[in-house]
């Protein structure tokens, strides 16, 4: 009898492993992705700068593969015109004019991100992921006196990224050095850096003083410090040996990039790929130099161009393509002149940088907010255009909602069918941003409230938006936002103003 029991015993025993492990098969089946995420953000890049979006005057292939057999959005949009602010919202899904510090920052300023705050690397964290930053940063590091040859600290890894190797600011700002998890990449202790946004260190070259000692002339702005005879924003000295190379800098973060991958290549990485180009000064590598026929502006659109496809082969080698969510876009509209002699105008020729859009950098016009914006999965995601509206703003919650976390961003909404193609619907209304300036955009309908200010910047030739009238466009009409009908139609007018008060405040 007692063998018996036994027996049963055992079986049972069996039976219930054998249905733990069927339980196991299948709670593995349901249970969210944990798909790799790279954001690959393109410095300046225009709506018209690609042929995938139009272009007819550059090719640029590897990008055009991505829209091809991805989602090619036609609504997507960067919340701002300028770089900060845009970086600050795809980083935390909330709104940049909620944050007063959120605007173009000097190289030394603090870091703008507080240390509590939500961000798209923590959200992934918290889900096992590793996380990394190769690239752009312009956030701010530090509490607001950075010494450069110390660790430079609060910055990336202190809001969630376990992986940084960044430039500061911009190109045309300094320090011009790589900082590689908050050191300065290269420095020799005995040759410090200092760095000022003030004054000139004593017997230090300047762009305004020294022309003789620069290759590229600056047109407005940009008459400080010279760095490989590019005169920049912003006084430094010191740091010989860690300054960057302008022409390698594309390859240079390439190799980090790729680098990241093969060495995450086992676990969910998160990448934020933020691309130097085609923000000034534009200095493609030897190899692209004439190679678009328009000047430095489009050779590195090109260069760009080639290190997106060479990044994705780094993916399909490492056999990662069917397991990662690439998401391409741009931190704001196209400008041609930014501050340097650089042939840009001369050679544009027949390109349209905004393509059918009116306005660009630093505007309010649909050009300085609406950008090349694609996803792609393969084998996940099915290759279609999207008319959907999604920003940038969207990714924190919608990605967050992909690896199964129910973190929310402030004003992030989860669009994560449309981002995967699954429904044509983004959301309904948002605010849109432009040097701490607002607008709306509401269904088909974009208002730009009254603002003081000239209505053209001049030195980079860009209409800002600015009006003493209401302006109201209706976008599936009129893209390029040629006809204020705000007097036309009062009626639609309040709707808008109500809607954007509501969330904006009087
Ligand atoms: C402007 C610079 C411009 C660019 C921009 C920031 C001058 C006159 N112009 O102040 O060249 O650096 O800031 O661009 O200095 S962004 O894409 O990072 O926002
Ligand atoms: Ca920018």
């Amino acid at each position: 009898l007692r063998n018996y029991f036994l027996k049963g015993a055992l079986l049972l025993l069996v039976l219930s492993s054998c249905k733990s492990k069927e339980e196991k098969a299948v709670t593995k089946d349901e249970s969210p992705k944990q798909p790799n995420i790279v954001f690959i953000y393109m410095d300046d890049l225009g709506y018209g700068d690609l042929s995938s979006y139009g272009a007819t005057e550059l090719t640029t292939p590897n990008i055009d593969a991505l829209a091809k057999g991805g989602i090619q959005f036609t609504n997507g949009y960067a919340t701002s015109a300028t770089c900060t602010p845009s970086r600050y919202a795809i980083l935390t899904g909330r709104y940049p004019w909620r944050n007063k510090d959120a605007k173009i920052l000097p190289g030394t300023a603090p870091l703008i991100i507080s240390t509590d705050q939500l961000t798209v690397p923590k959200v992934l964290k918290e889900k096992g992921y590793a996380t990394g930053i190769v690239g752009k940063w312009h956030l701010g590091l530090g509490n607001g006196n950075v010494n450069w040859n110390e660790r430079v600290s609060p910055g990336p890894n202190e809001v969630g990224f376990d992986y940084s190797y960044i430039l500061a600011a911009t190109q045309d700002r300094v320090p011009t050095v790589y900082i590689d998890n908050g050191n300065v990449d290269g420095l020799d202790p005995n040759d410090p850096i200092e760095v000022s946004y003030k004054k000139n260190f004593e017997g230090e070259p300047t762009g305004l003083d020294n022309p003789e000692l620069t290759t590229m002339k600056w047109h407005h702005g940009h008459n400080n410090s010279i760095v490989n005879g590019i005169p920049r924003i912003g006084f430094m000295k010191g740091g010989e040996a860690a300054k960057w190379t302008d022409v390698d800098m594309a390859d240079h973060f390439l190799a980090k990039a790729q680098e990241y991958v093969t060495a995450h290549k086992d676990e969910p990485f998160f990448l934020y790929y933020a691309l130097q180009q085609p923000h000034v000064p534009r200095t493609p590598n030897p190899r692209f130099v004439g190679k678009s026929g328009m000047g430095p502006r489009g050779d590195v659109i090109l260069e760009a161009d080639w290190v997106v496809g060479e990044f994705m082969k780094t993916l399909e080698n490492q056999g990662l393509l069917e397991n990662t969510l690439i998401v391409f876009s741009s931190d704001n509209g196209p400008v041609v002149n930014d501050g340097y002699y650089d042939d840009s105008e001369e050679k544009l020729g027949n390109h349209t940088p905004a393509g059918p859009l009116r306005g660009g950098k630093y505007s309010l016009f649909e050009a300085g907010t609406r950008v090349p914006f694609i996803t792609y999965w393969k084998g996940e995601i099915a290759p279609g255009k999207s008319d959907a509206m999604v920003s940038q703003v969207d990714l924190l919650t919608s990605v967050a909602a992909l690896v199964g976390s129910d973190k929310k961003g402030e004003d992030s909404e989860n669009l994560l069918d449309a981002f995967m193609g699954k429904t044509d619907t983004g959301r309904e209304e948002m605010v849109l941003e432009a040097t701490s300036r607002t607008a709306f955009r509401k269904g088909d309908w974009a208002m730009i409230p009254p603002y003081k200010g000239a209505a053209i910047n001049k030195s980079v030739n860009i209409e800002l938006g600015n009006d003493s009238e209401y302006q109201l466009y209706n976008l599936k009409e009129d893209l390029g936002q040629t006809k204020n009908l705000a007097k036309e139609n009062p009626q639609k007018l309040q709707e808008m103003v109500n809607a954007y008060e509501a969330i904006r405040g009087k």
